[in-house]
């Protein structure tokens, strides 16, 4: 096996034996495969044409091989099969792609068709969520095939792999308003809302992941069941959502990032639901409370099929029984409530406020500190970042990264909270959108605004992320915990030389580079 798809692996260079994730040879052969019969039906689409039917499938299988999604050997082989089979059914001849010949390829060239199909596999989790609200995007769904035929290209050159690479990035930016148009047309506009880390006593679930499809589904099948609800991880932002929060039963959020869960689920009383990633090697003490949904899969692990019948939760639940007392918790700063639902619409709403905040010098810097969180204890960083930060200073954030940090009270400026969760990781979106409209209201290029950002990353979701905060023109962004080992010293030359990115030193450091 050969995998360097995410921050943790292994030496810093690639899991060749085994996935520090805890994915065996065999599962990444088959995601290998998997990515290989897609580069197939990308080359027999782009000879005869696309199908709803082979858009959905591109998005899901490549979905599918994200860090942390599916262990389960079985399911991706059923998945190989059916794009062959969708392939053979457009053109017989198309060949599928061997993926050694990438990762045996010149470093350079298997660097940027690595960012590409990265990034495509961050853009297809974004793209799935939005099919599920019945949303699609003709342009978003045809790059796939696109990318992906030039992945398995072998005379394409440097400079036509740079510009999939921030093409990439443009698309997933479509992308992203496109899950955000689905989200907020289907839920409404997200709101600011505290919720609490106490977890009320009687019959629980904790569901985890980033469908909101899902846990609709749930709410609507726990009413009047006397089971209450909490979100996990990449859940937390739903709670801003009206119609979501409007189910009394969705209580509060447990436990923090992904990273924990194995610990923090050993000794829950109730079942845990894997909409999507993270799902980790899934422990003894609590394998008989997971189930899974969707495009997560792990080995004997009680799968929710198309019908969504949750039924096998609820029953656990309701056995269970939760706690027989009110479970009072924190975040790992202590706090025993966060706040979340800062989206654009809530931040954009009080433009003119924040606007003269800033004008009245109340307002002096803005941070965007945000991305995924991970084992690694150098990601002490970001909690220390946010605690040095000027009072004078915002922080907006989002994704799961900000576990390190959103339980602090770090006050407010002029009404608003110093810190403010922008939602999931596609909600990078509502981050460009403000940062966006403050240009314009400053009349300035964003670069030339008083916001920096500090960034931390994972899995492919964040790479798809950077290749759009790059293709705006982005520049200055710090990175960490460590820089992507599938960057080439040649391609980060480029990066560096045109969007001056880097690596995170000290917060001490950082904090007076990006202030001075
Ligand atoms: Fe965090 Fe994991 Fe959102 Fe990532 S919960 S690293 O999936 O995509 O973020
Ligand atoms: Fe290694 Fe990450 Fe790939 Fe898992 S996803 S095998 S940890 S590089």
């Amino acid at each position: 096996m050969f995998c360097f798809q995410c921050e943790q692996t292994a030496k810093g260079t690639g899991c060749e034996v085994k996935g520090v994730c805890g994915k065996t040879a065999s599962t990444a052969v088959w995601q290998d495969k998997l990515v290989g019969a897609c580069i197939g039906l990308a080359r027999a689409v782009q000879k005869t044409k696309a199908t709803e039917a082979t858009d959905s499938c591109i998005k899901k299988a490549l979905f599918t091989t994200v860090t942390n999604v599916n262990f389960d050997d079985e399911s991706i082989k059923f998945m190989v099969a059916c794009v062959e089979k969708m392939k053979v059914a457009l053109d017989p001849t198309a060949e599928n792609y061997d993926m050694a010949k990438l990762w045996d390829d010149n470093e350079d060239i298997r660097s940027l068709k690595t960012l590409i199909l990265l990034g495509i596999k961050g853009v297809a989790s974004y793209a799935h969520h939005a099919e599920i609200l019945g949303y699609k995007d003709p342009v978003v769904d045809a790059f796939f095939y696109k990318a992906l035929a030039a992945i398995g290209t072998d005379t394409v050159e440097m400079g036509e792999l740079l510009t999939l690479v921030l093409e990439t990035g443009t698309v997933n930016l479509a992308c992203m308003a496109l899950l955000d148009k689905a989200n907020t047309e289907t839920y409404g506009t997200p709101v600011p809302t505290e919720v609490t880390l106490t977890i009320e006593k009687g019959p629980f679930i904790i569901i985890t992941g980033h469908d909101l499809h899902d846990l609709k589904l749930l709410l609507e099948q726990t009413k009047d069941q006397g089971i209450n609800i909490y979100t996990h991880g990449e859940m937390l932002p739903a709670h801003a959502y009206p119609e979501l929060k409007k189910y009394s039963q969705l209580k509060g959020n447990f436990g923090t990032a992904w990273q924990n869960q194995q610990k923090e689920f050993a000794d829950v009383p109730a079942p845990i639901l894997y909409t999507t990633n993270c799902i980790m090697p899934v422990k003894d003490s609590y394998a008989d409370r997971v189930f899974t949904t969707d495009v997560v899969q792990y080995p004997s692990m009680v799968h929710i099929g198309k019908d969504k019948d949750f039924t096998p939760v609820i029953e656990k639940a309701l056995a269970l029984g939760g706690y027989a007392q009110d479970k009072e918790m924190t975040g790992i700063n202590g706090g025993k409530k966060v706040m979340t639902g800062f989206g654009h619409g809530t931040v954009l709403g009080v433009a003119d406020k924040v606007i003269d905040a800033v004008k009245a010098g109340d307002i002096k810097h803005f941070f965007l500190v945000g991305g995924c969180d991970g084992a690694k204890t150098g990601r002490n960083y970001y909690t220390e970042f946010v605690q040095q930060t000027p009072k004078d200073s915002i922080i907006l954030t989002l994704a799961c990264g900000k576990y390190r940090f959103n339980d602090l009270d770090l006050g407010t400026i002029g009404g608003l909270p110093r810190i403010m969760d922008m939602g999931q990781c596609n909600d990078a979106y509502s981050a460009i959108q403000v940062a966006i409209a403050l240009a314009g209201a400053f009349k300035c290029d964003i670069n030339e605004l008083p916001l920096s950002m500090v960034l931390s990353w994972y899995e492919q979701k964040a790479v798809c992320i950077l290749l759009t905060l790059l293709s705006l023109g982005i520049k200055n962004i710090l990175l960490g915990p460590s820089l992507p080992a599938f960057i080439s010293p040649k391609v980060l030359n480029v990066l560096v030389e045109n969007y001056n990115i880097g690596p995170i030193s000290t917060p001490e450091a950082d904090l007076a580079k990006l202030l001075s």
